[in-house]
Parts: structure tokens; C-alpha cells; sequence
């Protein structure tokens, strides 16, 4: 787990052994621990080396330690000596250098880093603080703002910018172990004077509580009720005013409040939910370890509107050709603006030159004749989609991937329209397409594991997390919204109003609430769908359509000409385009609405709110999971946590319900049922009973249950 060598004569090389990312495990800590004690015993060592294998450092604490009972050395007093060892010792990075991997070479006396290798203190995105002496390390060297920065977000950086910031001492393009060697050679018989870094006074600026206040405001305001980022400011406080020995005592309280929180398990769960999806498979048996993705190289991208220019945009920063089609000329021109604009914008920010040769740009569909894999992001329109289809099938190569960007239209009907069904899939981005990480991989009854496994391939090259979901409409994550707003416009002729459950929402966690979601996607979006789904009939406001409760609040305002944001009216004002305001004529709006209606306003408490809007999502992800539509409950969580600004610390909907109980959200939903008893979506789901039925498991046994339910079906 750490193996031993003596290189150069006299240096002493410790190698990290665990792959794929050399973490911490037990039994590298021992490792650790003997191989360290080894070469300071061996009087022919003179210094160091410690490096990871396969041209990776160290990936930090082993997470999967995390719920088990911890055995082996603890990391703080190993790192601990190491740094007061009597000879030098250099940490030579390469790949990564994450949380405890970063915090061991912060207990080096030297760091030496390849260009390539990034570093950073995610611990945050865990739920955790960096607690092997991080928080007290990392300020002694950047100073606090940086430190505060890096350790709140969990940002990893580039090692050009971690020498800027005195985190590393010298980054290489040749191997960083054989320069670590030569140094430690080098720095052989130099004092350690001034090299422990816990020795050093923690640079702190004259107006240091003035930093403090202004972080914790920062962190309280964009972690939406998550607790770590707090504790990490409270441990660089404490590096700030206190001695190390200090500091390290209360960055160890910090960390024990956050380790045993449900937050971090949440988190924790989320990051290996996000690693599972990867591990796709589909109703017919077929699995991402048995199907492979043909390479792609070249590419079209068929509409430029919004959706179409962020595809375009992500996958020229991915390297990969593109034919970008608009029909119209103008549009054409201003869309090739926008996206060599993106493309500047994102340059700047990565560094590098902007991807713009990349982009061929043209009227002409039959532009797209030999490219390997076509994206559509034509307006949602399933007359003009099948068209386009059939065109595509004739102007194409044969074994060209037909892939579309629609978020709820039938990859079915779609397919059928082309000469090869099995290689058409939808490809679900999530607007701006260009930043949003989530990707849908939609797999209609005839598509291909081939083309399945190209798309998810095609999805991670462009640096998104892609989830295989089944054909239908909606797919996941718009079909588990369909409940949940329409709970929400129940909630308001029942007497909420707008800023109330959005309050609700977002004091959860929410990034933004229901209804000032819809006010940016636009109230028009949303009719235009309830149009094709036969629901829209303007100017009536009858409370029942297709035999069941319906809220026409969403289509009377569309008549009014709010849209949302892009208006600036919609369920709130907006006097400049972003912040919402609580709209007095809204209120007037909902008093004559409830009137004219005969509906009494009664006082709806927020616990309400979560528990209608949130169970009836999260009883359509059950549903969602008894069709197939989605293999597990992971795959629903990352949709969430990822497309739908579900808060990461609460796991995503099926981790949160696995959480609150599944007999509480059965009993909820069945509550509400008997008040509302019009609402099929409070109907709790079978697959929902049978697992209370069968003493609520832990999420990670769902999966073999729906397999059960499935094989019984
Ligand atoms: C910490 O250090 C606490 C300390 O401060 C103090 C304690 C006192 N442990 O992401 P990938 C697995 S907290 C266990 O697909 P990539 C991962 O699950 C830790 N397993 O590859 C996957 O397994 P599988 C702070 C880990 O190349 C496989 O490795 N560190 C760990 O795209 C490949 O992972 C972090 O937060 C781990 N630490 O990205 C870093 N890391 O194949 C977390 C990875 O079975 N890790 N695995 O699905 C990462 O950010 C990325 O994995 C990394 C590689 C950038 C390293």
C-alpha cells in the first residue's frame, strides 16, 4: 500500500499504492506511517520522496472508510511527523492532490507538481472540513482570503495557479517524481528552517474580523443551509486568532459535528451516485461494461436557438468538430456571434485559445451529409422534430447517430420517422447547455446499447454527467416536475401565494423556488406544453380537464401576457430583469381567482408546502422507477442534485424520502389524498407500499426490489 525504495543513492521514495487514486485507506496510512519511520531510520537517507503511483498523487481521506468503523493510523499525527522529521522530505505531484493527499504534502517540507496536476481541499463538497491540519496549513501559506476562498468552494486549481499561491514551490513539464528526486538530493544536507509550514505565523490582514464577517455572510448566503461551508470558516478563524496547536483542537471538534451529520452522508452519497450512473444498464440487459461506444469526431448541431448554441459551444471546448445549422441567414449570423463570443468568454476563464476553428457554420441541412453524430435543438415542436428526422435519415451517412435535445417528446415516434431507429437517442441537455453538468441519455425501444454507450461517452468527453433514463414523457426530471408545480398552483387557490411556497422552497434548500423557476424558464414554455397535451382551453378557467383537478392560474396569466422574467411580470414583478418582486396585482389576481371560484383562502403552513410539493415529486420518482424508466434511485438523485437545483446536502428526492421515512411519506400522501381526493399524483405509488411493506430497506436494497416488482409485472 505504500512501497519503499531507495533511489539516487541516498534518497529514500515512498510510493503510494492504491489505485485508481492512491486514497488514504488504513492501509496506506500504515503504509505511511512504516515507510516514513524506514527511511528517517536508514542512516543513508538523506531526504524524501513521497509520490503516488500511477502518475497520481493522492485522491485525499478514503471516502469509502467514511460509514465503517475506522481502524489504522490517524492522519493528522502522521502527517504531523512527517513534518517534523529531521530530513527533508518532498512531495512530488502528479495528477492530483486532493484533501488529505493535498494536507500529507502540506506536512512536506517541499512540494514539486506537474503542470498537469491539480490541487485543491474539496473536503466542502463532502459535507467535511479539511481535517488532517488543512484549515491551519493551507491560510499559513496563501493567506487567509485565498484560503478561505479555495476551502469554502472546494475549488481545485491548476499547480500555475498553487505556485502563485505558495502552495506548491515548483512545477515541472518533466516528470515531477525524477525532479522531486533531484531536489531532495539537493536540499539534502539544507536547514528545515522555516519549511514546516505549521511553524509559520498565519498572515493576517488588519481588518481581519471585517474578512471573517464578510465570509460567513458570503458562505450563509449561497450554501443554502448547508453546514460545512460554515465550519470552514470557523476553523480559519480559529487558524487566524489562534496558536496552531489550537486551531488543529478546534478544527477536530468542527470536523466531528460535520462527520456524523446527515449532510455529509448525503453529500458522500452523492458523490458515488454520480460515479453509479456511469454504470448504466437498460430493460433489455444490456450494460455500459458489455456495450462500446464508437468514437465520434465529427459533429452537427441542427437549431441555434439557446439550447442549440450551448450544445455547439460545449462540444468544440470538448475538441470535436461541429456543423452548426441554422436555416435563416440572419439567425444564423447572430447565433455565430454568440458562440464565438461564449467561446471567448470561456476561453478566458480555462486559458488557452478559444476553440472558434472548430465550428463550421451553415444554412444548408445537407452541410451534416458525412459528420458522425447529428444533435437536433429545433423548437419543441413534434410536427417540425419528425420532418427534420426524415431529412436528417436521407442526407446522413447510414451508421450517423441521430440524437435529440427534446425534453419530453417521444424518442419513439422520432425513430420511427428515421431509416436506422436503432441509432437515434435523445441527448436532454440543461439550459445554459454549455455549464449545466446533467445530461439525459434517453433510450426510445429501438435504440442501440451501441448508440446508448456512444451518447454517455460522447456526454462525459464534454465534461457532463450523463444518466441512461427510458422513453417517455417527460423522461425523469421533467416528469417528476409535472406534480410538483401543479401542487404549487393548487397551493395558491387554496390561499399561499407565490413568494410563500417559494420561501418554503428555498429556506429547504431549493436554489430557486417553483414559482420563480417558471418566471425564468417562462409561463409560455410551460403553456405551449399543457397546449399539446390537450389541456389549454383559453379563456375558460374550469377547475377540472381530462376528468381530473386542474389549475388553469398558469394559462390566465399567460393570457395576460405575463411570461416571467422575459416580460417582466409573471408570478412576480420585475422591475430590472433578475429580482423578483412580490406583484400587489398578483394578489388582487388570486382574491377575485378564489372568489369567482367559491374558494376560501385558509393559512397554509410551509410544512404543507414541502411535504404536497415534495412527496408528489418523489412519488412519481417511485412510479418512475416501478416503469423502468430510470434503473435506481442514484439516477434520479443525480438528475435532481445536478438539473433541477435539488439541495446537494439533502441527497436528491429518493435519498431525501429514503431519509424522512418511507412510511411518512406514505402516510402524507395519503393524508393529502383523502383532502384532495381529485389529485391522482398523491395516489401513493405500489412500488412506494411495497417497500414500506417490506420494513422500508435502506436505498442501497431498492434496486433488487424494483427487479422484483419489475418480474412480477
Ligand atoms: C478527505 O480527504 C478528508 C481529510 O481532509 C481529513 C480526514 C481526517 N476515496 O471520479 P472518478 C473512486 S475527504 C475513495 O470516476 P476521475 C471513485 O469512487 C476526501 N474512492 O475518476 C471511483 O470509483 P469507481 C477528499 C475514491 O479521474 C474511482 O475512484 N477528496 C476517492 O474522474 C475513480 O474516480 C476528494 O473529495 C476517494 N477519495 O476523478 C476527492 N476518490 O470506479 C474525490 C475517487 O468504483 N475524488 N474515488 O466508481 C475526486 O474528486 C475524483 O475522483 C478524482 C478523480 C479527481 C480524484
Amino acid at each position: 500500500m505504500a512501497q519503499y525504495s531507495r533511489v539516487s543513492g541516498n534518497v529514500g521514495l515512498i510510493t503510494l499504492q492504491n489505485p485508481p487514486v492512491n486514497a488514504l485507506s488504513a492501509a496506506v496510512r500504515q503504509g505511511i506511517v512504516d515507510t516514513v519511520k524506514r527511511a528517517l531510520g536508514d542512516p543513508e537517507v538523506k531526504s524524501v520522496v513521497i509520490c503516488g503511483q500511477n502518475g497520481v498523487f493522492c485522491g485525499g481521506a478514503d471516502i469509502r472508510e467514511f460509514g465503517t468503523h475506522m481502524t489504522g493510523p490517524p492522519l493528522v499525527p502522521m502527517i504531523h511527523a512527517i513534518e517534523m522529521a529531521d530530513k527533508p522530505v518532498v512531495a512530488a505531484i502528479e495528477g492530483v492532490a486532493l484533501g488529505g493527499g493535498l494536507e500529507l504534502a502540506l506536512g512536506c517540507h517541499y512540494r514539486i507538481a506537474h503542470t498537469k496536476a491539480k490541487v485543491g481541499l474539496p473536503e466542502v463538497t463532502l459535507g467535511l472540513l479539511p481535517a488532517a491540519g488543512g484549515t491551519q496549513r493551507l491560510p499559513r501559506l496563501t493567506g487567509l482570503p485565498a484560503a478561505i476562498a479555495l476551502i469554502t468552494t472546494g475549488r481545485q486549481i491548476t499547480t500555475a495557479e498553487a505556485l502563485k499561491l505558495s502552495i506548491v514551490d515548483q512545477v515541472t513539464d518533466y516528470s515531477a517524481v525524477d525532479t522531486a528526486v533531484k531536489f531532495a538530493k539537493s536540499v539534502a544536507e539544507r536547514s528545515l528552517d522555516g519549511r514546516r509550514v505549521s511553524e509559520r505565523p498565519c498572515p493576517c490582514p488588519p481588518d481581519v474580523d471585517a474578512l471573517f464577517e464578510a465570509a460567513m455572510q458570503k458562505v450563509r448566503q449561497s450554501a443554502r443551509g448547508a453546514i460545512a461551508p460554515v465550519a470552514c470558516v470557523q476553523a480559519l478563524q480559529a487558524a487566524a486568532t489562534m496558536p496552531y496547536a489550537l486551531g488543529m483542537q478546534r478544527e477536530k471538534e468542527l470536523m466531528a459535528t460535520l462527520f456524523t451529520s446527515g449532510q455529509a452522508r448525503a453529500l458522500q452519497y452523492s458523490f458515488f451516485a454520480q460515479r453509479a450512473v456511469g454504470r448504466w444498464s437498460l430493460p433489455s440487459g444490456a450494460r455500459w461494461d458489455g456495450s462500446k461506444p464508437r468514437p465520434i469526431r465529427k459533429t452537427a448541431v441542427i437549431g441555434l436557438g439557446t439550447m442549440g448554441r450551448g450544445i455547439t459551444v460545449s462540444l468544440a471546448q470538448a475538441g470535436l468538430s461541429v456543423i452548426a445549422v441554422e436555416a435563416q441567414e440572419k439567425p444564423l449570423k447572430e447565433a455565430q456571434q454568440a458562440i464565438s463570443g461564449m467561446l471567448q468568454r470561456g476561453a478566458k476563464r480555462r486559458g488557452g485559445a478559444p476553440p472558434l476553428d472548430l465550428i463550421t457554420y451553415s444554412a444548408n441541412l445537407q452541410a451534416v451529409a458525412d459528420v458522425d453524430l447529428v444533435i437536433e435543438a429545433v423548437f419543441e415542436d413534434v410536427a417540425l422534430k419528425k420532418q427534420l428526422f426524415q431529412h436528417l435519415s436521407a442526407i446522413c451517412k447510414p451508421e450517423a447517430f441521430l440524437c435529440t435535445n427534446t425534453s419530453a417528446l417521444d424518442i419513439d415516434l422520432l425513430a420511427s420517422q428515421s431509416r436506422h431507429p436503432e441509432l437515434v437517442v435523445g441527448m436532454h441537455f440543461f439550459a445554459p447547455a454549455h455549464v449545466m453538468k446533467l445530461l439525459e441519455v434517453v433510450h426510445g425501444s429501438r435504440s442501440s446499447p451501441e448508440a446508448v454507450a456512444t451518447a454517455m461517452n460522447l456526454g462525459k468527453q464534454m465534461g457532463k454527467v450523463g444518466v441512461a433514463v427510458g422513453n417517455c414523457h417527460g423522461f425523469v426530471g421533467n416528469r417528476m416536475l409535472k406534480p410538483y408545480l401543479e401542487q404549487g398552483l393548487f397551493l395558491l387557490e387554496e390561499g399561499a401565494t407565490p413568494e410563500m411556497v417559494d420561501g418554503a422552497l428555498e429556506e429547504f434548500g431549493f436554489a430557486m423556488g417553483l414559482f420563480r423557476m417558471s418566471d425564468l424558464s417562462g409561463i409560455d414554455v410551460g403553456w405551449r406544453v399543457r397546449k399539446g397535451e390537450g389541456l389549454v382551453q383559453p379563456g375558460a378557467s374550469v377547475r377540472v380537464r381530462q376528468g381530473r383537478r386542474y389549475s388553469p392560474l398558469g394559462d390566465l396569466l399567460y393570457e395576460q401576457g405575463r411570461f416571467g422574467q422575459k416580460t417582466g411580470r409573471g408570478w412576480y414583478r420585475y422591475d430590472n430583469r433578475h429580482e423578483a418582486k412580490p406583484d400587489p396585482w398578483l394578489n388582487n389576481f388570486l382574491e377575485d381567482y378564489r372568489a369567482r371560484h367559491g374558494l376560501a383562502a385558509r393559512r397554509i403552513e410551509c410544512q404543507e408546502v414541502l411535504e404536497r410539493c415534495l412527496y408528489t415529486l418523489i412519488n412519481e420518482g417511485f412510479r418512475i422507477l416501478e416503469e423502468g424508466i430510470a434503473a435506481g434511485p442514484e439516477d434520479i438523485d443525480v438528475i435532481y442534485v445536478l438539473g433541477y437545483g435539488w439541495p446537494k446536502h439533502r441527497g436528491g428526492p429518493m435519498y431525501y424520502a429514503s431519509m424522512v421515512g418511507l412510511i411518512k411519506v406514505l402516510e402524507r400522501l395519503e393524508h393529502y389524498l383523502r383532502a384532495h381526493p381529485d389529485v391522482p399524483s398523491l395516489q401513493p405509488c405500489s412500488l412506494l407500499r411495497r417497500l414500506v411493506a417490506s420494513g422500508s430497506p435502506p436505498i442501497h436494497k431498492w434496486r433488487k426490489i424494483i427487479k422484483k416488482t419489475q418480474s412480477h409485472l
